[in-house]
């Protein structure tokens, strides 16, 4: 049964899905949702059919539909021998792994999405929230250049942590650039576009850099 994934290739959430699928050299057929496919059986499916507020990415494996970036990932594990490796099977190993992707979503991507809200929604920017978030980035760029400073050197292997962190080190840092102040952090985010999988999300999003609302920095 080939796998549906449902999503679009400017997104974050979407690279994340994108980014076992790739590493792992899954099949899957790609389904694009953007302001032209709103009409379609695509669009509908992923409103009506997966989660409760229609975002995306959303994969269908058969009759399973799966939302939530993380949960595909771990379908994919639990139903693709290639992607096993993705998530420690060491359960203490398995908990930091997992406690890492909560990081990259709750305190980065989840950040980095208020202050493109800020853009999007609004007349105007709130320079009190846009500063409260620029903190906030900056606390957790502190925290990761601690938790770097304990890690070996990273390797090749794409788990859960790297699906997680590439694409939310990538558009934090056109949000609030992560600077030579953190510099693990800044060789990682290198580190990571650089695999294979990520540079492939990274090439395929380029043409939608323009829609960025902050505007895409001339950089990555
Ligand atoms: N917690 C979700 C977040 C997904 C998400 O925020 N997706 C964005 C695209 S990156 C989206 O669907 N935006 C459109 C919308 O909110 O209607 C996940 O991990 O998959």
């Amino acid at each position: 049964m080939t796998l549906a994934l449902y999503g679009h290739p400017f997104s974050s959430y979407t690279w994340k899905a994108l980014i076992p699928l790739y590493a792992c050299e899954i099949p899957f057929t790609f389904h694009m949702l953007d302001e032209t496919t709103t009409d379609t059986d695509a669009w509908r499916f992923v409103t009506t059919r997966a989660g409760p507020l229609g975002k995306f990415p959303v994969l269908a494996d058969g009759a399973a539909v799966i939302f939530e970036a993380t949960s595909i990932i771990e379908h994919l594990v639990v139903h693709q021998p290639r992607a096993t490796g993705l998530i420690p099977a060491d359960a203490d190993a398995a908990v930091q792994t997992r406690m890492l992707d909560r990081v990259f979503d709750n305190y980065v991507m989840n950040v980095v999405q208020g202050m493109i809200g800020e853009y999007i929604f609004k007349d105007a920017p709130d320079p009190a929230a846009c500063r409260r978030i620029r903190d906030n980035l900056e606390r957790t760029y502190d925290w990761l250049e601690r938790w770097l400073a304990g890690r070996p050197a990273p390797g090749r292997a794409i788990t859960l942590v790297e699906c997680a962190a590439a694409p939310s080190l990538f558009y934090a840092d056109w949000v609030h650039e992560i600077t030579a102040r953190w510099p693990r952090l800044k060789a990682w985010r290198a580190h990571l576009n650089a695999l294979p999988a990520v540079a492939r999300c990274i090439d395929e999003a380029r043409p939608w850099r323009p829609n960025f609302p902050l505007g895409a920095p001339d950089r990555d």
